[in-house]
């Protein structure tokens, strides 16, 4: 008997026999993934392997704890996907520590507060409608309620960070602890320089790398782990793994950040997810993966560039990694109005603030395009200069019913010639 034969993994067969209401959403969703264009930058397709993991037998297995200290028994097997796992993490990215225990990105950063602060300190971080995250500060999220979230911002100038007012703000107000990383900044951080200002106040250094950590592991853009006291990321952004969150530290965090996982902010960790990102690290360590970062990168700019030719503002003037930020003004239409538009269009991205943006949250004057996704589909310049195309004709024309359907039925004959989740042919 093979491997493959002793193996018990998910059987679309039975999702559909037992239940085909959910069965037909999977069915859909996979059928929109292969069809339609993803650009929200923090989506990707990850492997069949990695997919393999996440429906397999080891989602049923608890392990409270860490590999050797667990709370319940039988995690002899779970114990060797941990312990490879975080060897790996360890290796790709030169880190002194590693945690693959969070089950999301904000879940990780809810135990790097834990680990270093105390409800009530003050911490420094980048505004959210400069391109921060909601874990930044803002007023609805729990690191807005608990702590004293001082933000810095971008320059109007040339929309990129202020150091200046970085540190100006860092010694007026002492935080514990500095936070760089963004969700929506398409240029690179000066983790030296933010390393400066935190040895100058005293303050721990904190990278959320979500976004790019994908980039980082393909070594397509420096690296903030030399730098840095702890570094937190998802797992499924760039860096094409499960869905989930991991952390990085120096040794002489190690203990407080993973007392703050477990028991301090998590209860059993997805012992599948864990063995996802597992074999994710070992992918990215590849010369395969490391040109496919490069590729992302390049494949931005092109995209970036093209919307300028459409009329549009690349927000700082273009990108320097996975993601560009485009200010549509120019269109006459807002970021809600083309998000709605590219989407009936089959172009999927997000309704994005861009920095001192005149519109609110919710309407917004940009969009946020990445190119994780297409890139793994294969997809190059010419591509990108294509979607360029279809996206301004989108915020101009996708009202209209026909001509979206038009744009759809363009967007569908390129992605055929790149698919993902091959079709079986019948
Ligand atoms: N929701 C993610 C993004 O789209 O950037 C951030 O967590």
């Amino acid at each position: 008997m093979t491997r493959s034969e002793k193996y018990y993994g998910p059987d679309f067969n039975a999702l559909e026999r037992q239940d085909p209401e959910i069965a037909s959403v999977v069915l859909s969703e996979l059928e929109r993934q292969r069809h339609d264009i993803q650009l929200i930058a923090s989506e990707n397709f990850t492997s069949s392997a990695v997919l393999a993991t996440m429906g397999s037998v080891l989602s049923n297995k608890y392990a409270e704890g860490y590999p050797g200290k667990r709370y319940y028994g039988g995690c002899e097997e779970v114990d060797k996907v941990e312990v490879i796992g975080i060897q790996r993490a360890k290796e790709l990215f030169g880190a002194e520590h590693a945690n693959l225990q969070p089950h999301s990105g904000a879940s990780a950063n809810v135990a790097v507060y834990q680990a270093f602060t105390k409800p009530g300190d003050t911490v420094l971080a980048m505004s959210l409608p400069h391109g921060g995250h909601l874990t930044h500060g803002s007023k609805v999220n729990f690191s807005g309620k608990w702590f004293n979230v001082v933000s810095y911002g971008v320059r109007q100038d040339n929309e990129l960070i202020d150091y200046d007012q970085l540190r100006d703000l860092a010694i007026e107000h002492k935080p514990k602890m500095i936070c760089s990383g963004a969700t929506a900044y398409p240029s690179l951080i000066d983790f030296e320089k933010v390393r400066q200002i935190c040895d100058e106040v005293g303050a721990i250094m904190w990278v959320d790398a979500a976004h790019f950590i994908g980039l980082v592991a393909g070594k397509a853009i420096p690296s903030p782990v030399p730098y840095a006291d702890v570094v937190s990321f998802t797992t499924h952004k760039v860096l094409r793994g499960p869905r989930g969150g991991m952390i990085l530290s120096k040794e002489k965090h190690a203990a407080a950040i993973d007392k703050a996982v477990f028991p301090g902010m998590q209860g059993g960790p997805i012992m599948s997810a864990v063995a996802g990102k597992a074999v994710v690290l070992k992918e990215c360590a590849t010369a395969a993966y490391q040109s496919y970062a490069k590729k992302v990168i390049e494949n931005c700019q092109t995209l970036a560039s093209e919307l300028q030719n459409e009329g549009m503002r690349a927000v700082s003037g273009g990108t320097q990694t996975h993601l560009a930020l485009i200010d549509i003004r120019s269109t006459g239409v807002n970021g809600k109005v083309a998000d709605e538009r590219c989407g009936k269009s089959g172009i999927s991205l997000n309704k994005n603030s861009i920095p001192f943006d005149p519109e609110s949250p919710a309407v917004t004057s940009g969009i946020r395009v990445g190119t994780a996704a297409t890139t793994t589909q294969g997809m190059g310049k010419d591509e990108m200069k294509l979607i360029a195309g279809l996206i301004a004709r989108a915020i101009k024309d996708g009202d209209d019913g026909n001509k979206a359907q038009a744009i759809r039925s363009e967007i569908h004959q390129l992605t055929k010639k790149f698919p993902v989740y091959q079709e079986p042919s019948i």
